[in-house]
């Protein structure tokens, strides 16, 4: 008989962090209000919910990991935008946060989400997060509630 273990979407008991990048704020400030809207849908309290700003998405990383360091949370969503018409070192930038939010997860073992968009353009960015496209900000919360309590799960 197979065991299955799945992360459910209560969020009562959590404590969140959100890692939010000042670049683009005009996006970011969607992804982090989308963000919040889903955690407090799903029971996070308003207390448990702790905002970070950095200066860019390339500093995303390292803030999570100080958060955990400091054993302030259980989970983290990283919140960013680049857009590579702004810059020739896009493809670091990306590498940097997403790649670094990943690694974060791997070597911790504790539940990291990534919400950085990486877009050519403004409009592409607006359609993500809350547009045509989606909403990256409140999935990306939403995952993370998901693996927060997949985390207890499996450990319990
Ligand atoms: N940071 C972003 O979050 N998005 C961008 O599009 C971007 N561009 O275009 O350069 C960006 N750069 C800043 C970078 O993340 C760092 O904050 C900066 O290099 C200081 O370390």
């Amino acid at each position: 008989m197979t065991q299955e273990f799945v992360g459910n979407f209560d969020g009562t008991t959590m404590r969140v962090g959100i890692v939010s990048a000042r670049f683009n704020s005009v996006v970011v400030d969607r992804l982090e209000e989308g963000a919040i809207d889903c955690f407090l849908r799903h029971g996070v309290t308003e207390d448990n919910i702790i905002v970070v700003r950095v200066p860019g998405a390339f500093e995303i990383p390292t803030a999570a990991r100080l958060m955990f360091a400091n054993d302030q949370v259980d989970g983290v969503v990283g919140l960013g935008c680049v857009i590579r018409g702004e810059t020739a070192h896009y493809d670091y930038v990306c590498d940097a946060a997403i790649g670094g939010l990943a690694a974060i997860g791997r070597e911790t073992g504790l539940p990291v989400t990534v919400g950085v968009l990486t877009t050519e353009n403004l409009d592409q960015a607006l359609q993500r997060a809350g547009g045509k496209v989606g909403h990256k900000g409140f999935e990306s919360a939403q995952a993370l509630i998901e693996m927060i309590n997949l985390a207890r799960t499996l450990a319990s």
